[in-house]
């Protein structure tokens, strides 16, 4: 265990102990995540390239006797919550969503559970495009069915997340955030097929790093842009005659006569899945140049043809880009209307491009950038 998650272990068992007066049944840890490249193509059943980060968030269980949940929340000012099994309904406080939505799915895919008292502690960034909120989802899950003595699948585990978010909470996005956080691999990236649920293993070379800068701009409220754009993507498919973007081509799109937005939108998803598996196969071969070039298309689709890039991100983009220069490169990364940027480059480059970034770039509101160096971790664990 890093000495990070030892800290973050601490404080979730302390809070346990503290708020129910007893030690915890379990702990259990789910990463967030950084996706190199392959964005809004996961609900347009495409590619994806994520992979898992030490930052996390664990969840510390016990049983309860009646069929109640109560819940500690430690970044929320140690906010509690607390509903009947039986009887899940929304909550006012945005963090409990989570909590009561992964429950509420994980009883409708047929699983028996007991009552629980429930202490969450998390390290991941809010707002940062990290996948704070699905990993609280994957770590709730895996922390009710451990402490009912249930296995469960993985791959399904993340399929009940990505119901919770998009019936409970509202947002209808991909699978991509639950299946890294419940699939993640040490030192490998994931080249996620997200129509067949297929994993393809991508070694991340240990001479490369993953630099991930926050931009200061906190995405929130997204959820109204995030489904926008999803349903643009769905009536670009159907317009071309087919089940998902991912089975389009430039050809049906130029010939589709849609409006010019439609017409963006469908383009962006298009280049974005066939960078996405170039990008995979540009990782393995440890081809920076290339990915590098990848990357910068990427970015380039998502804020002329996509429109999820903000004038903050698309400033650090540059500033990232032309530091790390052409081995390697750097992208927004995550649902975007802010958040963080990803940048991949030689290990040997890493302190330069951090100087590169303290010099030229500030937050909105004049601070220096975060600035993580990460190295891909493993998917949910049982800690305890
Ligand atoms: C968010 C969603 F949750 C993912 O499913 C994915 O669509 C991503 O935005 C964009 O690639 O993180």
């Amino acid at each position: 265990m890093t000495p990070i998650d030892a800290d973050l272990r601490q404080r979730v068992t302390t809070a346990f102990e503290k708020h129910f007066g007893t030690n915890a049944a379990h702990v259990i840890r789910a990463p967030g995540r950084v996706n190199l490249i392959g964005e809004h193509t996961d609900y347009n059943d495409g590619f994806v390239l994520p992979c898992a980060i030490g930052p996390s968030t664990m969840v510390a269980i016990g049983g309860r006797s009646d069929e109640q949940v109560h819940v500690v929340a430690t970044d929320f000012g140690d906010a509690t919550d607390m509903f009947d099994l039986k009887d899940i309904r929304s909550s006012e406080q945005g963090w409990a969503n989570y909590v009561r939505g992964m429950l509420d799915a994980v009883q409708k895919a047929g699983f028996q559970l007991q009552g629980a008292n429930i202490a969450i502690a998390g390290n991941i960034p809010k707002g940062a495009g990290l996948s704070s909120s699905a990993s609280l989802e994957v770590a709730v899950g895996q922390a009710m069915l451990a402490l009912c003595e249930t296995d469960i699948d993985r791959t399904r585990l993340a399929q009940i997340a990505q119901a919770a978010e998009c019936d409970f909470v509202g947002t209808k996005c991909g699978i991509m955030d639950q299946l890294i956080s419940a699939q993640g691999k040490a030192g490998h990236a994931l080249l996620i097929d997200c129509r067949s649920l297929g994993l393809t293993d991508a070694p991340v070379p240990a001479d490369l790093a993953i630099m991930i800068v926050h931009s200061g701009v906190t995405r929130g409220l997204v959820e109204g842009h995030y489904n926008e754009r999803r349903r643009q993507c769905e009536a670009a498919a159907k317009a071309m005659g087919v089940s998902a973007l991912r089975d389009a081509d430039m050809e049906m799109l130029n010939a589709a006569g849609l409006d010019l937005v439609t017409h963006n939108r469908a383009r962006h998803v298009i280049g974005e899945n066939r960078r996405t598996v170039e990008a995979a196969a540009a990782l393995e071969k440890g081809d920076l140049q290339r990915l590098g070039i990848l990357m910068a298309e990427s970015h380039q689709s998502m804020r002329d043809d996509f429109e999820i890039t903000v004038p903050a991100i698309d400033r650090l983009v540059d500033v990232l880009q032309n530091a790390i220069g052409t081995e390697g490169g750097a992208r927004m990364t995550g649902g975007g209307f802010g958040g963080a940027c990803v940048a991949l480059m030689p290990v040997s480059r890493v302190s330069d491009v951090r100087a590169a970034v303290e010099r030229g770039y500030q937050t909105p509101d004049g601070k220096t950038a975060e600035i993580m160096v990460e190295t891909a971790g493993p998917g949910v664990s049982l800690i305890d």
